[in-house]
């Protein structure tokens, strides 16, 4: 059965023009001083704000509203050493052997190597899943596969709200996606319609925590205007 739409009002809030500055600007002075960490303290992370967090992620638009993702939150310290060292027999080969010499040569600036000790640092990791189609129940009672549409850009949107949602929360992340995932699926036993996305260590830096120096883009260099 299709559902047709059903509207409501839309509740927007239309600011006036120094509070969409204030605001426009204190996100910005903010969102900058994100930095990718590699080096995590093993101190404590309040649960809620991992919660929230994916609250943001899960408020993201997405096609036809199917919300493709689902989020899996590691704690577990077996569960996490277990990760990690299936993620380094991966990323071990990937940069001993998969990886070509332009590609190891443009990680060169971020200093990384197929170590990944943060995965076990870090209070929490995050691996966010898409999946590549929806499954319901027909009327016979069997599974039948539901087409989802643009779940790639959708859960790249709804990355990108989580990891400024941490950081607006005072946590650190890093993006990682040791390559090939498929190992994160069958350790968290998730079903044959999810795919690893991204796995996101989340905690506070180490106090030594250091990163690597390298600049982003001028307005001018990512934006035409015409
Ligand atoms: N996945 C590997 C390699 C890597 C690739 C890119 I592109 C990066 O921006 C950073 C790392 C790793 O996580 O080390």
């Amino acid at each position: 059965m299709t559902k047709s739409a059903i509207f409501q009002p839309l509740d927007f809030d239309r600011l006036n023009a120094p509070e969409q500055s204030r605001r426009s600007e204190e996100f910005l002075r903010r969102m900058v001083k994100r930095r990718s960490v590699r080096h995590f303290s093993s101190a404590p992370v309040p649960l809620n704000l991992i919660e929230n967090a994916i609250r943001v992620a899960g408020s993201a638009p997405s096609g036809a509203n199917q919300q493709p993702w689902t989020f899996a939150v590691i704690s577990d310290p077996a569960l996490k050493r277990k990760i990690r060292a299936a993620a380094e027999a991966e990323e071990k080969e990937s940069y001993e052997r998969r990886m070509t010499p332009e590609w190891l040569a443009a990680l060169a600036v971020l200093g990384t190597d197929w170590r990944k000790p943060h995965i076990e640092d870090a209070p929490y990791v995050i691996v966010v899943f898409r999946q590549a189609y929806g499954i319901r129940q027909n009327d016979a009672g069997q599974d039948e596969r539901v087409m989802h549409y643009y779940s790639e850009e959708s859960v790249g949107i709804a990355v990108g709200f989580l990891l400024a949602a941490l950081h607006i929360s005072g946590l650190a992340t890093l993006t990682h996606t040791p390559s090939p995932m498929k190992f994160l699926a069958e350790i968290l036993g998730r079903p044959a319609n999810e795919r690893p996305y991204i796995l996101i260590p989340v905690g506070y830096p180490a106090e030594d925590a250091e990163v690597p120096v390298i600049s982003k883009k001028p307005l001018d260099e990512i934006m035409i205007s015409r």
